[in-house]
């Protein structure tokens, strides 16, 4: 058990690419769980492994309020199932504070491995459809405020720099 530091925007770090997972041991099911730990620690509801400064293709996800459904996804490939949006209300654990409507394909396939390495396949709408999105999305070094216009990203930018200066 171990509670990990969550990268904040604007670190640079946030913007590298996570590598496809090939082995599947005891100690990536280890990082597995204080990525869960992290996530609950923070009320979280998704968690990338980039986030945690860690660059590999992984993520935890948990929609349910009791820390009931826990889902790992690795190396995951999304597929749109519908050329409709839907807008919905995202925040991120790397920007905290800040929460915008973001528009994103309605409904999705998601392939990806479990904690052992074996296949699955999942198709969502709603807010799984967001979350997986969104975490799919840092495993490619990109963030959420990257949707938004270049105004609001440099006012949140800025917003988190003072607070960086202030407390850290
Ligand atoms: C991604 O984000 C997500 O600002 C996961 O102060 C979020 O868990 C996908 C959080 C919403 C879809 C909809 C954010 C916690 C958690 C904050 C999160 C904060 C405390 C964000
Ligand atoms: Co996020």
């Amino acid at each position: 058990m171990a509670i990990l530091t969550i990268l904040e925007y604007p670190d640079d770090r946030l913007r590298k690419e996570g590598v496809v997972v090939e082995i599947f041991s005891d100690s990536l099911r280890a990082f597995i769980d204080d990525m869960f730990d992290t996530m609950y620690e923070s009320a979280g509801i998704g968690l990338a492994a980039t986030q945690v400064n860690v660059q590999e293709r992984i993520f935890v996800m948990d929609l349910s309020k009791d820390k009931s459904q826990p889902m790992v996804f690795i190396n995951p490939k999304i597929t749109p199932l519908t050329e409709e949006f839907s807008e919905h209300g995202e925040g991120c654990l790397s920007v905290p504070g800040v929460y915008e409507n973001l528009k994103r394909p309605a409904k999705i396939r998601i392939n990806a491995l479990d904690r052992n390495g074996e296949p699955f396949e999942l198709e969502c709408e709603g807010l799984m459809a967001v979350c997986i999105q969104h975490e799919v999305d840092h495993l490619n070094g990109k963030l959420f405020v990257d949707y938004l216009s270049n105004l609001k990203r440099t006012r949140i930018r800025k917003k988190l720099e003072k607070q960086h200066k202030i407390i850290k």
